[in-house]
């Protein structure tokens, strides 16, 4: 690597992030079912039909697997807990057995001098609650907050930082619009709801745990770089759509309590009624920002098909097995834009930042420069964006572990550890040494 700890802020918090459902067992400790289940049942949802059922066995593991975090000289270590595995059925019934196992991870995390970066929903929706309609129902607000209020009055005295929600692009859109994640839909009704409902959520979790006293509370969002594929106009105005549906909704809500205009375009028929009454509990202070960044899109216009006619054209950069072209100044630009534009000096993390890539085994080891690189060049983007004034506290590498990447099963390796999904086993990539080597210089 090309960067060393020291050249970061006394206080820059260096970690790696994971979440629940992608690592630790869904089958294991008594869990409910998630809409993630059923859809990955589902003929055509999933690549061979995979799901988190055993995914890295981390339930098991996760000693071994912290020890892995600290033994690469990191500060923090981002997790998620899952709602169904601590309430079941979603509401009502509280699993002992699942509450205790987060205890016991967060205490592994303490005795390792790790602090503790929590996210309340990383995906997987109880199926009794998806039944009625999950983030389409605006009851999921106060569901959700129930959960987060059992969650931290087991944890919270321990936790260092609480996410409310990931990236609630994928959670609305990506899942009810495009119908790529569970649930699965492909509708535009459903997708406004969710929309809205998942900042409801994120509004109503935050004021019940600040009425529990808890603090350093903040949301996790996906920024991704997005520009037009031609010189038109028609791209243009795409591109604008794009933004302002992925790049903008979320912020702007939160910050400003406003939906963007090119956004509403195609949402505003189909909101829930009175959605302008929620924007100032969704709009309350935050104490700090997670951006997950990952790649550049070109776009442009779907001419003639219906709202939001977006098309995404393969660009001329060097790209990731995932195909997302690689772009770090586009993360330089958000976080300096953040800042700047929106957030001031609220404190950000990188909450998550990392490549894909087909690595293989050789000689016992995994050599994976495309990564180290990849890494360095994100690193030195946050670097840059510090000396230009943008609070950026903290870098997560996503993700320790090679795991359950949706509706991809688990061809595609974004692990600075190897994970052989036959044994189990783990070994840590070329990537995972250069890091440590960094972070202790
Ligand atoms: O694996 C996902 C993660 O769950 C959320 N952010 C993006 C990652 C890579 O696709």
């Amino acid at each position: 690597m090309n960067f060393k700890r020291s050249d970061f802020p006394a206080g820059f918090r260096f970690g790696a992030a994971t979440s629940a459902y992608q690592i630790e067992g869904h089958k294991f400790g008594g869990a409910g079912a998630t809409h993630w289940d059923s859809f990955a049942a589902t003929l055509g949802n999933v690549v061979r039909q995979e799901n988190g059922a055993l995914a890295c066995d981390h339930y098991h593991r996760f000693e071994a697997d912290l020890d892995l975090v600290s033994n690469a000289g990191m500060d923090a270590y981002r997790f998620s807990t899952s709602w169904a595995r601590v309430m079941p059925e979603g509401r009502g019934a509280v699993n002992q057995e699942g509450l205790d196992f987060y205890d016991r991870l967060v205490d592994a995390m303490l005795e390792r001098g790790l602090r503790p970066f929590q996210t309340l929903y990383h995906w997987e929706m109880p199926s009794e609650l998806a039944d009625l309609g999950g983030w389409t129902n605006p009851d999921v607000a106060h569901w959700f907050a129930d959960f987060a209020e059992v969650i931290t009055a087991r944890i919270g005295d321990r936790v260092a930082a609480t996410a409310t929600i990931n990236e609630p692009w994928c959670v609305a859109y990506l899942s009810h619009f495009i119908g790529h994640h569970a649930p699965g839909l492909r509708d535009i009704r459903a997708t406004a709801r969710a929309m809205h409902h998942v900042l409801t959520a994120h509004g109503a979790a935050m004021t019940r745990l600040r009425e529990m006293g808890q603090d350093n509370l903040g949301i996790v969002l996906n920024f991704d770089h997005v520009r037009p594929a031609v010189n038109t106009n028609a791209a243009a105005q795409a591109t604008a759509r794009q933004d302002a549906i992925f790049n903008r909704w979320f912020i702007e809500a939160i910050i400003k309590g406003t939906y963007p205009a090119e956004a509403m375009e195609g949402f505003e028929p189909q909101m829930p009624k009175g959605w302008q009454d929620d924007l100032a509990q969704i709009s309350q202070p935050m104490d700090w920002l997670g951006v997950n960044y990952y790649a550049r899109h070109l776009v442009d216009d779907d001419k003639g098909a219906p709202w939001p006619a977006l098309r995404d054209v393969p660009g001329d950069l060097p790209t990731n097995s995932m195909g997302w072209e690689v772009y770090p100044e586009g993360l330089y630009d958000f976080l300096t834009c953040l800042s700047r534009d929106l957030v001031g000096d609220m404190p950000i993390f990188v909450t998550e930042n990392g490549m894909p890539w087909n690595d293989v085994i050789e000689n016992g080891a995994v050599h994976d420069p495309e990564r180290q690189a990849y890494i360095n060049d994100h690193v030195a983007s946050i670097h840059r964006a510090i000396a230009d004034g943008a609070n950026v506290q903290g870098f997560f590498y996503w993700s320790l572990l090679d795991n359950y990447e949706w509706a991809f099963g688990y061809e595609k390796r974004f692990g600075i550890v190897h994970v052989d999904f036959d044994t189990l086993e783990r070994l840590p990539k070329g990537s995972y040494h250069a890091l440590k080597a960094a972070l202790a210089r």
